[in-house]
């Protein structure tokens, strides 16, 4: 969710990463990774295709799965020195391919995600209150996705798409209250991610977002609700949310690629109210 996610650390979190992890495959279509302060756990290797990517937060903070894939011949000990080399910039190498956003402990959020074969990693880019992104602090773990012939999910029709420009959230309808299953598509020229935030009465996104800022004292105004992390220009992801009345917001911290500023100091903040 924060903007400091290329923190130089990576290489401790990976190597930690490596030990917790037990050597396991994923069926096709569907896993879990269960966040904890501060890790992940889940398989080694997931079948490509259509895959709906579960966070299950087993953890005492705000966690999302945000996940990356390596360009061919790149390793995770590659990405993990080029981020320690220029901690603000990732590697042109890396493509961020979305996953399920922020939610809080003992929640969990799912993103239907279209996975390539090649070597992945699964990163948390919150915040601690000191400002440290939980990818420093050793939520980083590689999975390999594999080449796979078809998978059984079929890409459901979404109700609401939320359309991310530079630097903007466009609706294509309004939300209503209940279920409802949300395409993210980003027709933007970077990457962009979307948090879906229920709000405390009265609360803002800036109030939210200030919760998130180092030093910040007590409890965000708002619950993080998921929604779909990082995703390239010209792809897309589907969340399911269900929406009570009140007030919510749409943000995204995804750091601009010039100058490392997070989007939502762009403007890239969408408050709504269901009724
Ligand atoms: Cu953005």
């Amino acid at each position: 969710m924060k903007t400091h996610l290329f923190a130089s650390l990576c290489l401790a979190a990976l190597a930690a990463a490596n030990l917790t992890g037990q050597a396991q495959a994923a069926q096709p279509g569907q896993f879990t990774m269960t966040a904890t302060d501060y890790g992940f756990v889940g398989p080694e290797q997931v079948p490509s295709g259509l895959t709906a990517v579960e966070v299950l937060n087993q953890g005492a903070e705000v966690h999302h799965a945000q996940l990356v894939r390596l360009a061919p011949g790149k390793t995770p000990a590659d990405f993990a020195a080029a981020m320690k080399a220029d901690p603000e910039h990732p590697p042109t190498w890396v493509s961020f391919v979305g996953g399920p956003n922020a939610v809080v402990p003992g929640d969990r959020a799912t993103a239907l995600m279209e996975l390539q074969p090649g070597q992945h990693l699964v990163l948390c880019l919150v915040p601690n209150k000191a400002g440290v992104a939980h990818v420093a602090l050793g939520m980083a773990k590689p999975f390999l996705v594999t080449q796979t012939a078809a998978t059984h999910l079929v890409e459901p029709k979404p109700d609401v798409v939320i359309t991310a420009r530079d630097f903007q959230f466009v609706l294509s309808t309004p939300i209503t209250a209940g279920s409802h299953t949300i395409q993210l598509v980003n027709e933007g020229s970077q990457a962009h991610e979307v948090v879906l935030v229920k709000l405390a009465p009265a609360a803002k996104a800036k109030d939210f977002i200030a919760a998130f800022e180092p030093g910040a004292d007590g409890p965000p105004p708002g619950r993080p609700l998921g929604g779909i992390v990082g995703i390239e220009r010209g792809t897309r992801g589907i969340f399911t949310a269900m929406f009570d009345p009140g007030p919510y917001a749409l943000i995204c911290f995804f750091p601009d690629t010039k100058t490392g500023a997070p989007h939502f100091a762009q403007g890239m903040t969408w408050e709504f109210d269901v009724h």
